[in-house]
């Protein structure tokens, strides 16, 4: 893979897996070099396009001259990897695997939160309701664990653990607004307002469109 090969990005600007991609891209100025095509991805309906790049037909997709790369976090490491400067995953082993860890609860967190939202669009009659309960336990308890340890994020140098929960965070708000997670997270809700006003940020809130 050459560093000055063109990037092609399946994409969608709702998407918390893309947004993540894109802050990364945004923070390592690398955002002009990426083609956006906007890609619809549905578990329901597969989208046959998308599935010529990546067989599991999601989004985040990255076409190179040289294949495709996914997933968000494949992704997210080559850019990383192109940029000569500051890293956004830490290269020493302390900090990189707190950084790691904070990314997987991020993620772990919003494949919960999809699946939530899959199960809560269903007619209340296909609704599982141990899965519901299972979901909002699971959210539940990783708000507490993000409010107990937030201050192990904030003594990290900025990067992909920092930017994962801001998306998790994001897409809460957008999709789960009666979740209300800021109340009993006020240390969560502070610094998701700081990190908030950063330009990568603000350029990939998600919208319609
Ligand atoms: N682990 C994947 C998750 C990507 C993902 O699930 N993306 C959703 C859109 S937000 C998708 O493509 N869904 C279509 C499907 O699951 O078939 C990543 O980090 O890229």
């Amino acid at each position: 893979m050459s560093k000055s090969e063109r990037m092609k990005l399946h994409w969608s600007p709702l998407s918390p897996y893309v947004r993540k991609v894109m802050i990364c891209a945004h923070e390592l100025k690398l955002a002009d070099r990426l083609e956006l095509v906007r890609s619809v991805a549905a578990m329901s309906v597969p989208n046959q396009t998308l599935m010529k790049d990546n067989p599991l037909a999601k989004i985040p997709t990255l076409v190179l001259e040289s294949g495709s790369l996914f997933d968000s976090n494949v992704i997210c490491e080559y850019l990383d990897d192109l940029h000569g400067g500051e890293q956004l995953f830490p290269r020493e082993r302390g900090p990189r695997f707190a950084a790691l860890r904070w990314h997987a609860l991020a993620d772990g967190w919003l494949d919960v939160l999809i699946l939530w939202r899959n199960e809560r669009s269903k007619p209340l009659e296909r609704r599982t309701p141990e899965w519901l309960a299972g979901f909002e336990l699971k959210t539940h308890a990783v708000l507490d664990r993000i409010e107990r340890q937030l201050p192990e994020l904030q003594a990290l140098p900025f990067g992909i653990g920092q930017i994962a929960l801001g998306c998790a965070l994001g897409y809460a708000d957008y999709r789960f607004a009666d979740l209300a997670w800021r109340d009993g997270h006020p240390r969560t809700a502070g610094w998701f307002a700081e990190i908030s006003e950063r330009a990568s940020f603000q350029a990939t809130v998600p919208r319609e469109g």
